[in-house]
């Protein structure tokens, strides 16, 4: 973690932001469009990562600028340079199962290059006879592994007590249950409730809220760079917010109970998605306005695929504050928002 250089690259960002919203754009919605969004670093890019990386080493903030428009931010905090050497094994690993196409003599060798680099789906992999290679196989079982390990594990005590966040739970009791019932992840137990409304302001602007959802690992990779640049986009923004707490085991509509008991203006809720076999480490934030129970989804609005390969956490971060001033300027989320913004 490096507070300082989250506090800085949030406030280029959100400047930036700001700058590009003030020159008549009317976009709102949370997904990326080009006129209102920073654009974001091109992970689908074969030369991406290691570029990514040597930018960013030398002073832990990258910024670089193709056209007049991309810019794009190194989100590794020293926590996770500490661990580098577990990533670089990943990234050797992702490099050798992930060759630059698996087919032998293509057709049209450019063009297939062109296409893998566009996606990090499995394309252009190529067969052993009728079957995957073993490369394929082991990189599809060690996906697989991670996927499930993301949405069983629990994130760390350690992590939650560096951003000083308390921790309840939803009526879940255990994972099997999580999954067989989301009805009990979307709503708070009775020590839970208790607990919230002892320790947190009634009425704050807005609520960070954070969960584990479906997966562990995504809160344990993103949440620290997205958390800090998220505080830091609001103050910079003069928004204030309330005492931010942990759900374990929870669902996005637990945000209505949330909002029922501390009723804030606007509730963030930063939780771990559904993984993939592309990335089991993918977070979401997920925002509303004014929850209560019978909220309807139209009016929650998400900023999903945030992590290393997606949407960077700290760009995250700062971007997911500029939406909040916008729920804030116009009293309402989701579609709500959209048509009272146009
Ligand atoms: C599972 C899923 C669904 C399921 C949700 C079923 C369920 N009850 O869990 C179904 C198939 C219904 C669905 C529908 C839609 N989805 Co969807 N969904 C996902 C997925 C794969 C995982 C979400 C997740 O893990 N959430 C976390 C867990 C813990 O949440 P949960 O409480 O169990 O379930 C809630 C959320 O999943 C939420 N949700 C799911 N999708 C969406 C989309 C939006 C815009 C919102 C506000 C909420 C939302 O609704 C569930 C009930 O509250 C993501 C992919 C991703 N990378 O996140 C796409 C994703 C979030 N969905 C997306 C979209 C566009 C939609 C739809 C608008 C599609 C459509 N045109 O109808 C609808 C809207 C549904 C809504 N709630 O408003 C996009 C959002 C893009 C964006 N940034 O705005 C994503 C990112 C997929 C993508 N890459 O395009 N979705």
């Amino acid at each position: 973690m490096n507070p300082e250089l989250i506090e800085k690259v949030t406030k280029l960002i959100v400047e930036k932001l700001q700058t590009q919203n003030g020159t008549g754009s009317s976009h709102s919605h949370a997904s990326a469009e080009p006129k209102t969004a920073v654009k974001f670093w091109n992970h689908t890019s074969a030369a991406s990562v290691s570029d990514f990386q040597a930018a960013a080493e030398p002073s832990g903030l990258a910024e670089k600028t193709a056209g007049n428009e991309l810019i794009t931010f190194g989100s590794y905090s020293e926590r996770r340079q500490a661990d580098s050497k577990k990533r670089i094994v990943k990234e050797q690993t992702k490099d050798i199962v992930h060759p630059s196409s698996g087919i032998e003599n293509p057709y049209d060798p450019e063009g297939l290059k062109e296409l893998i680099s566009k996606t990090p789906a499995r394309i252009g992999i190529g067969r052993a006879g009728l079957r995957p290679k073993t490369e394929t196989w082991l990189k599809f079982r060690f996906d697989h592994a991670a996927a499930v390990d993301a949405v069983y594990g629990t994130v760390n005590e350690e992590l939650l007590n560096r951003l000083d966040l308390f921790k309840v739970s939803t009526m879940v009791s255990d994972k099997e249950v999580y999954i067989r019932r989301p009805d009990y992840g979307r709503k708070l137990s009775e020590e839970a409730k208790q607990m919230i409304s002892e320790k947190c302001p009634k009425e704050p602007a807005v609520q960070i809220i954070i969960s584990d959802g479906l997966s562990s690992s995504a809160v344990e990779e993103n949440v620290e760079d997205v958390y800090l640049s998220l505080q830091q986009s609001l103050k910079s923004l003069g928004i204030d917010t309330g005492i931010p707490f942990y759900i374990e085991k929870g669902r996005v509509a637990v945000m209505d109970d949330v909002g029922e008991l501390l009723q804030p203006k606007v509730i963030v809720l930063l939780i771990g998605e559904r993984p993939g076999l592309v990335s089991a480490e993918s977070l979401s934030a997920y925002l509303c306005y004014m929850p209560r129970k019978g909220t309807i989804e139209a009016d929650r609005m998400v900023i999903s695929n945030i992590h290393k390969g997606g949407i960077p956490p700290v760009e995250a971060g700062a971007y997911i504050g500029t939406v909040v001033q916008k729920i804030l300027k116009y009293e309402a989320s989701g579609v709500s928002l959209v048509q009272k913004e146009s």
